[in-house]
């Protein structure tokens, strides 16, 4: 505001009156100068110190969030400016947030203390304010008075993505204060400040609520009796029963066990590449079909491994037929079906005949013949999962295979580079008094050859 001499002479006039030690050089008629505001503030100082005016240093108080110093962005006022409490300040930015800092106080401003761009530290004055009451330092029950009343604007959030985070910013720094000292969650309150604004009113009834009581109430752990249903004994009959005198007879075989990773890339490839075709004949074709013709093809060249020993292990016989048995969960528990003359079939003939013991399995209707003559067995226990497995021999066989789950894992080629593999461990168990682990090991190897080159298995080598 530029006043003329006119009116610069009138309010000396009436500074004069109140004072005497007014600086008359800013009366020089021949000065055409802006000096409202530096009457203004000599004034007030003159009058301040008759009449009660404090400086009060207005500190930048807590934003929250641990943030301890800000920029400040741009000010809304200038020294001599008049602000009323509301009135906004300036506005600050921290890495977290733009804040509007708003007045406190009545007053006149008399000093800002930084300059655009400047670091404001948290606590420090920001801007000092003549007002014509109060002290002249903030003190804490002045905050809280003033506070109760003022806000400091959020005029908006930058980086705050959470409701937790945003309601933090919703509210003055007391209020979060006092949000901190009961441990309160300011995103459970709803606001009933401007904007949905959280206000202390807001912390303290919540504090007083129910729930919040329920919740506060020191967690006992409480004992809910639950329904224990009786022990129950049932005879062991049927599958189980032939399982016992299995196993049990298993346990007394020394056996050799030796695994090796298979890669089934290839097989997979074939298997996708036939499986239309073979669904339209209405066979269903899996991983073990090629599995039980390898281990057939295996078992030509070692046949050690389909063969039986009596029981005192006195007498092994090499079984001509390959009798593969399959390790099947059944409706009826674990049952090993046997899949016969496999030397003769094809793979989609073991497909058939796999299909067909897997809906008998399913229905339970094996016949007796599906169940006995076994002389060499595959567990695919891998459908259910498991990378590795310890087959357990069917006495008076002398060996197994079981596969695991298959993986897709990285592995290298010819080449030596990494390419993904698709990954089957197979593990074999024989009985290894009458079983070397050379034989075991060959025959793991050649079942391995025919699996990872799969065209291999229709040759009959
Ligand atoms: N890893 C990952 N997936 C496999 C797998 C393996 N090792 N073997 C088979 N699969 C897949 C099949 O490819 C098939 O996938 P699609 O539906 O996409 O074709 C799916 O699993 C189901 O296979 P399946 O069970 O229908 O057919 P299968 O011929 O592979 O297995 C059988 C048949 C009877 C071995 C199996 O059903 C079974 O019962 N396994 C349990 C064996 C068992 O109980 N062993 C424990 C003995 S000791 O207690």
């Amino acid at each position: 505001m530029s006043v003329t001499h006119k009116s610069c002479r009138l309010i000396a006039t009436i500074l004069n009156k109140n004072c005497r030690s007014v600086n008359k050089s800013v009366f020089n008629r021949n000065r055409h100068v802006d000096i409202s505001k530096e009457i203004y503030l000599q004034s007030r100082s003159i009058y301040t110190s008759t009449l009660l005016f404090k400086n009060i240093s207005f500190k930048l108080s807590d934003i929250g969030e641990g943030i301890r110093e800000v920029a400040v962005k741009e000010w809304f006022v200038k020294v001599g400016d008049k602000v009323s409490q509301f009135d906004n300040i300036c506005e600050v930015q921290s890495d977290k947030a733009s804040v509007t800092i708003t007045s406190r106080y009545d007053g006149v401003i008399t000093k800002l203390h930084y300059a655009i761009d400047e670091t404001a530290l948290v606590g420090k004055p920001l801007v000092d304010i003549e007002t014509d009451s109060g002290d002249d330092t903030e003190s804490s029950s002045d905050d809280e008075k003033v506070e109760k009343k003022t806000e400091e604007k959020i005029v908006k959030s930058v980086q705050q993505t959470s409701p937790s985070s945003y309601k933090k910013d919703i509210c003055i720094p007391s209020v979060r204060r006092l949000a901190k000292e009961h441990s309160v969650d300011l995103s459970l309150i709803n606001g009933s400040g401007k904007d949905g604004r959280i206000l202390k009113e807001d912390v303290l009834n919540f504090l007083k609520s129910p729930e919040l009581k329920a919740d506060a109430a020191p967690s006992v752990p409480v004992h809910t009796p639950k329904t224990v249903q009786a022990d129950r004994t049932v005879p062991v009959k049927g599958f189980q029963k032939a399982m016992v005198k299995t196993m049990t007879e298993s346990l007394k075989i020394p056996d050799f066990v030796y695994s090796d990773e298979v890669a089934v890339t290839k097989l997979a490839q074939l298997r996708q590449a036939v499986k239309e075709e073979c669904l339209k004949s209405g066979v269903k074709i899996s991983y073990m079909p090629f599995f039980i013709k390898a281990a057939s093809n295996g078992l030509l060249k070692y046949p050690v491994l389909n063969a039986s020993v009596d029981s005192n292990c006195e007498n092994i016989t090499y079984k001509s037929s390959h009798n593969i048995g399959i390790a099947m969960d059944t409706k009826v528990g674990l049952a090993v079906p046997v899949i016969k003359n496999v030397q003769d079939l094809s793979v989609i003939e073991i497909a058939k005949e796999l299909n067909r013991l897997m809906i008998s399995g399913k229905e339970g209707t094996f016949s007796a013949s599906d169940l006995t003559g076994g002389t060499f067995a595959i567990s695919n226990i891998g459908v259910i999962g498991g990378t590795y497995t310890k087959p357990v021999i069917l006495p008076p066989q002398v060996a197994i295979i079981a596969l695991g789950t298959s993986r897709v894992l990285p592995r290298f080629d010819a080449d030596m580079k990494v390419i993904p593999e698709e990954i089957i461990c197979v593990s074999g168990a024989a009985d290894h008094r009458v079983v070397d682990g050379v034989s075991m090991a060959s025959f793991i190897n050649l079942l391995k050859k025919q699996i990872e080159n799969p065209y291999l298995l229709f040759l009959n080598l």
